[in-house]
């Protein structure tokens, strides 16, 4: 069994295999798009996504529950449509800006990302822009020591943009060519973070023209709609160009990954399915879907 596929077995088994469990040979019948709109919203698609998808699969004019099984599949599938992932090659230096509320996954996601892109050969730095408290920077510390990536950081409470600043300087002295930054991620103190993230944006914009080349948010699975919400909280505060959704190994919410496509019209470009540096994987459309529904 796939990792992908193990990670979403709460997913799988709450939700879209009673969907499939549910469907047999007969017609579909208006209680059978009853209970299907019913599970998809308890798999935490959220209302508007579900109403989508139902209206798509009712204009298809199906009347077989056999055809409907096969026909959900494909515009469940056809929701992840997306452009390209990751885009971090052809230039000198790139920046990845890591954003999102504490404790979704962002300075875990930076070290299976490092360790990931280290593994395809490419030279990586991380920058601890998260300065409010001494554990994190440490935290962050711990990564780059164990998939072998360097650090900057500066002492706790220093000012994020500066780190930044340091760590782009010291990224191309060094001949690195991708940076992550680390930041704060408080939503909901009285300090302002849209303004700490405009800084480094501008000091990052500054340093390396074009940058930051993405800017990831890190998304808790587990908080389903909730993390939803949040998100567009932090569309609002910075470009974010795409998705981690995190710790989908411990939730059956795995249906919010479809509203980050058709609510928030943002990619997902990766999956946290566990807190090793290995449990991380590229986001697939196609295994995606087939995982939600198959065993194996
Ligand atoms: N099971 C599981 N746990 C995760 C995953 N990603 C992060 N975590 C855990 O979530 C907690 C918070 O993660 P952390 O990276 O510190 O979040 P941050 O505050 O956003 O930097 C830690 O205990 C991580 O080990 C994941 O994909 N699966
Ligand atoms: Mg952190």
């Amino acid at each position: 069994m796939s990792l992908f596929n193990r990670g979403l077995s709460k997913t799988r088994k709450s939700f879209f295999g009673r969907i499939a469990a549910m469907l047999g040979s007969s017609e579909i019948t208006d209680e059978i798009w009853d209970d299907i709109e019913a599970i998809l919203i308890q798999a935490d698609l959220g209302v508007n996504t579900t109403l989508t998808l139902i209206d798509d699969l009712r204009s298809q004019g199906i009347t077989k529950q056999e055809e409907l099984q096969v026909a959900l599949r494909g515009s469940l599938q056809s929701l992840l449509q997306f452009p390209p992932p990751l885009d971090v090659s052809g230039r000198e230096l790139s920046i990845i800006l890591v954003v999102g509320v504490n404790g979704s996954g962002k300075t875990t996601s930076i070290g299976k990302l490092a360790h990931r892109l280290m593994l395809g050969r490419r030279k990586v730095m991380l920058a601890a822009a998260d300065t409010f408290r001494a554990a994190a920077i440490d935290q962050l510390k711990l990564w780059g020591e164990r998939v072998g990536a360097p650090v900057i950081a500066n002492k706790p409470n220093s000012d994020p943009a500066a780190v930044v600043y340091d760590a782009t300087a010291a990224a191309k002295a060094r001949g690195y060519e991708i940076l992550i930054v680390d930041t704060a991620g408080r939503l909901h103190t009285n300090y302002n973070l849209m303004e700490e993230l405009a800084k480094i944006r501008q000091v990052s914009g500054k340093v390396v023209p074009g940058a930051p080349h993405e800017v990831l948010l890190v998304l808790d699975g587990t908080t389903g709609q909730n993390a939803l919400q949040q998100a567009k909280k932090f569309k609002e505060m910075i470009d974010v160009t795409g998705v981690i959704v995190t710790k989908l190994d411990g939730t059956p919410k795995g249906g919010m990954v479809f509203s980050v496509f058709n609510d928030l019209q943002l990619p997902v470009h990766y999956v946290g399915l566990g807190e090793g540096m290995d449990d991380m994987v590229l986001f697939n459309p196609e295994i995606f879907v087939k995982s939600l529904f198959d065993e194996n």
